[in-house]
């Protein structure tokens, strides 16, 4: 163990249990020799698969790619049975993880973190949890998810309603059954996407509250191919080499530079191939041009809008859940499986409520206007206070207690999206302005952990105590954050992206968009110049000790 300032219980606190904080757990104990403890708020290990156990849950980058790669052996000997796993067998994996590393001794569960403190004098943080405890650590660590405290919808009334209600994000263990229940879901993005053709099945009837259509598009699961996994297991390293060089951190590589520069029908069959092989690939291996150019983007908004209406019979469902009004991909594009096929059933149907909103929950059922749509059970699949929100539920203060909703008042600032001037030691893994969700998630962990844990060790090596950058290098991160934002078409759309899904947030683009591989140049630059743009330093204590 290693405790240059010795006013700390620990070195190091991290707060969640799903991919981020295990990995970190692994590497500090494991790796740097480092006394640290977890803290979850969920009873087990999981995190995002943890609580998301709704119908449909699954990952949406194949598994093969969405898992870790920092160990030879767990890649290789893990099989996974689908393309796309479902949240069960993510979940079973990440137990795996926390059993193959022994990592549940160091984290306590149930236990959720709800004060994080800095000390000026001692540089530590202090760490309250609602158990009543506090910790005092050197550093501390988010691994808290960008998408794990759910949005409180606009409209009011839930706690009247008589039935049953369910949140996507904090589903219930036991599931749920919809058999012969009249069911509401209110949300159509990737979570509710996912769900509807599920309780669709069993339900005697399900109104979908649509307020913004989504432009969907086919997931293309199916059991995984032995003989492809095979290939990928004899070349994991340059599998995932190439993984990391790409921006969205998966080995595809068939973009082409325009869609504008070839003809409507070469387009369509670009457009045809990727819809045909699933996944991402329609949207990030087709034409790079399509999240800057809103000419080039009409070309697969429309071409995703012909194939919806292909799909849903009812001429008027198909108008209302065809998008319009704002360019593909500035909303996360969902991925889907038999989600239009799910509204060609007699049973299912969907309520525009962006024209007229929902006005209340009421005892029985849904209010838009002056029609009440009765129904047994509400799903709640209305979205996150995403990437700024799970940070801001934990009351962090920085130097002389200021506090990070104050620091962020009118949007997130961090320098790499990784830490934050005036709130030194503290480490936001994928945090806002990081490539985060638009970056393969267990790589872009790995990257920041990796990151976070070799400036942890740099310090310890080096006799200091104290990292923190500095307020320049904020100031430039957020405007070169902001001048790549404002060169895609994203700001112009109202997404959890730019802060516009909470009533009240600041709009500001919450990731970095750059891509991965210019995010980990600039991050290796960084560390090459000896961690430029942070100060580095002793604790403040140490240093007045050294001078008295
Ligand atoms: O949340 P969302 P989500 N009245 O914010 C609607 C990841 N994810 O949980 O678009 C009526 O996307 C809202 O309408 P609008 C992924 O990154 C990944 O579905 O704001 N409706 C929208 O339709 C994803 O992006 C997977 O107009 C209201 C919906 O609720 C992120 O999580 C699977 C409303 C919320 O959609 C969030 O997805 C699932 C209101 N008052 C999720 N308020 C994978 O596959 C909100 N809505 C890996």
């Amino acid at each position: 163990m290693s405790k240059t300032n010795s006013s700390a219980d620990v070195d190091v606190v991290v707060v969640g249990a799903g991919f981020a904080g295990l990995y970190t757990l692994h590497r500090l104990r494991d790796k740097l020799n480092l006394t640290t403890r977890v803290v979850e708020a969920g009873s087990d290990v999981g995190g995002t698969w943890f609580w998301n156990r709704y119908p449909g849950a699954r990952c949406d980058i194949e598994s093969v790619h969405y898992s870790y790669s920092f160990d030879e052996d767990l890649q290789q000997d893990w099989q996974w049975s689908e393309k796309f796993a479902g949240q069960p067998e993510i979940l079973r994996y990440l137990e795996h993880v926390a059993d193959r590393f022994d990592l549940r001794k160091d984290i306590t569960f149930g236990t959720r973190v709800i004060g994080v403190h800095w000390d000026d004098v001692d540089s530590v943080w202090t760490v309250h949890t609602d158990d009543g405890q506090s910790v005092r650590s050197r550093y501390f660590i988010s691994g808290a998810g960008n998408l794990s405290v759910p949005k409180t919808p606009e409209f009011g009334g839930i706690d009247n309603f008589r039935g049953e209600v369910l949140l996507t994000g904090n589903w219930p263990r036991e599931g749920a059954d919809f058999t012969g229940k009249r069911v509401a879901v209110i949300g159509a993005g990737a979570s509710g996407i996912q769900a509807i053709p599920f309780i669709a099945e069993d339900a005697a009837e399900l109104v979908v509250f649509q307020r913004t259509p989504n432009f969907a598009t086919p997931l293309g699961n199916g059991p995984i191919d032995p003989d492809e996994v095979a290939d990928i297991k004899a070349n994991y390293r340059a599998v995932r080499d190439a993984a990391r060089n790409h921006f969205l951190g998966v080995p595809f590589d068939q973009v082409q530079p325009s869609a504008l520069a070839v003809s409507a029908d070469e387009r369509r069959r670009t457009f045809d191939a990727r819809w045909n092989a699933g996944g991402f690939r329609l949207f990030i291996d087709s034409y790079q041009d399509i999240l800057f150019d809103k000419k080039a983007n009409d070309t697969i908004a429309d071409y995703i809008r012909e194939r919806i209406r292909e799909r849903v019979q009812d001429p008027e469902k198909a108008a209302t859940l065809t998008p319009t009004g704002y360019a593909y991909a500035t909303k996360r594009p969902p991925l889907e499986t038999n989600y239009y096929e799910a509204f060609n059933r007699d049973s299912v149907s969907v309520v525009d409520v962006k024209s007229t909103p929902i006005d209340e929950i009421t005892e029985t059922g849904v209010r838009v206007g002056d029609r009440t749509y009765e129904v047994d059970v509400i799903v709640l699949a209305t979205g996150f206070d995403a990437m700024t929100g799970p940070l801001m539920a934990m009351d962090i203060r920085g130097r002389g207690g200021l506090p990070l909703a104050e620091k962020w008042a009118h949007g997130p600032k961090t320098y790499l999206g990784i830490m934050v001037n005036e709130f030194p030691n503290l480490f936001l893994i994928t945090g806002p302005q990081s490539p985060s969700v638009l970056y393969n998630m267990p790589l872009a962990i790995e990257d920041h952990v990796d990151f976070a844990t070799d400036a942890i060790d740099h310090l310890n090596r080096n006799g200091l105590d104290v990292i923190e950058p500095t307020a320049q290098a904020e100031r430039d991160w957020g405007t070169l954050t902001n001048d790549i934002a404002n060169q895609t078409l994203l700001p112009e759309t109202n997404s959890w992206y730019m802060g516009a899904n909470i009533p009240g947030k600041p709009r500001a683009c919450m990731v970095y968009l750059g891509g991965a591989p210019t995010y980990r140049a600039t991050c290796a630059e960084v560390v090459e110049a000896g961690y430029s743009g942070f100060a580095l330093a002793p604790a403040e204590a140490r240093v007045a000790s050294t001078v008295s």
